[in-house]
């Protein structure tokens, strides 16, 4: 028989020589814990993050734009499922990480919590905040979690058509009318910040940084990756043409990195609690949806009771 001991040693080994845990491994509770707030919560951000760009699908300037959007927007709520499925391998259910959301008792992205005043926020959130969640995520495929690390790998190869679309569209209305270049600097303006929140407290804050590297959940800090961002955007907004909107940002020869200012975690702190712009619009359309969709479920549940019950009698595969 395997002792606990013996379980424990095997885990640390794996995660030592950097091979996969698989859902029927022992884990140990805490592992198991973290990974299921993280996934979770990462799902739900997807869901909740296709709301800001999604009420600008019927308002879209021309069909091309509009068939991009749509497909980028089913691409989110497809992210969500990929990542609920991985957080039902760990004994998660579904039903419950959603009513966990709805009642506040699981975050999602701040970032969603802003809202989207014009087009070429469309743009700004495909170039920002998606360039932000491919920062994060690209390790994230190296994550010692198997089922979450082979979702992200697929969701990364997404998240990389969105930033470009995102930068594509940017780059059209830069060359259009002073009123479009106008726009696109106020959504620059508007959607840095909280870009650079999307990583995280600083690390001297963050409380589960240690613990998950050590994991090999998470394979950087959330510093480090925000720094990455920083030091891979900046070039791309001198050929876009925009200013990013921090007095402080400058290259320093010495670190190899771009300087850059202090987010207002204040401000970071209250979206996350709740208190954010668009925060109760974005749970109320949310609990909307899912009280929508209450008669699917219920006829998919009652559908698979049905065909369980004919397998049962030695009917199975015949259509109702
Ligand atoms: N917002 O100790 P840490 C996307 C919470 S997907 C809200 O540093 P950790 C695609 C954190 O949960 C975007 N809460 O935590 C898309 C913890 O709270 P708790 C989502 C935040 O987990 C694009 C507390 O603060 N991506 O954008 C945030 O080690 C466009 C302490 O923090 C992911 O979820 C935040 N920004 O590191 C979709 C990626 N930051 O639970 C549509 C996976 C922290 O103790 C349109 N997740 N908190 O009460 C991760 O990499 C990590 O979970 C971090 C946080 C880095 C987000």
């Amino acid at each position: 028989m395997t002792t606990p001991r013996e379980l424990q040693e095997h885990f640390d080994r794996t995660i030592e020589r950097e091979q996969r845990i698989e859902p029927r491994d022992w884990m140990p509770d805490g592992y198991r814990k973290t990974l299921i707030r993280q996934i979770a919560q990462h799902a739900h951000s997807e869901i909740i993050g296709m709301q800001p760009e999604g009420k600008w699908i019927t308002r879209a300037p021309s069909l091309r734009r509009k068939a991009i959007l749509l497909a980028k927007v089913q691409d989110e709520a497809g992210h969500g499922l990929y990542l609920y499925s991985a957080a039902e391998t760990l004994g998660a259910d579904r039903g419950e990480l959603t009513e966990m959301l709805l009642d506040g008792r699981q975050k999602y992205s701040s970032i969603f919590n802003y809202p989207t005043l014009s087009y070429a926020d469309v743009g700004v959130i495909g170039w920002l905040v998606d360039g932000a969640a491919i920062c994060n995520q690209v390790p994230l495929c190296r994550s010692s979690y198997g089922p979450y690390a082979r979702a992200m790998i697929r969701i990364c190869k997404e998240e990389s058509f969105h930033q470009r679309q995102g930068y594509e569209l940017l780059l059209t209305m830069m060359r259009g009318t002073p009123e479009q270049r106008e726009a696109v600097q106020d959504a620059v303006n508007r959607w840095w910040w909280p870009s650079l929140m999307m990583f995280g407290p600083p690390d001297s804050e963050s409380r589960h940084t240690a613990r998950s590297m050590a994991w090999k959940i998470k394979r950087h800090t959330n510093d480090e990756l925000r720094q990455r961002f920083v030091d891979m955007t900046v070039p791309q907004a001198e050929a876009l043409g925009v200013t990013l909107p921090d007095p402080e940002l400058r290259w320093n020869p010495e670190r190899g990195h771009y300087d850059f200012g202090e987010p207002d975690w204040d401000e970071f702190r209250r979206v996350i609690a709740g208190d954010g712009p668009c925060n109760a619009e974005r749970i109320a359309v949310r609990r909307a949806a899912h009280e929508e969709g209450a008669w699917v479920r219920e006829a998919a549940v009652s559908y698979a009771a049905k065909q369980a019950e004919r397998a049962g009698r030695g009917g199975a595969g015949v259509a109702a």
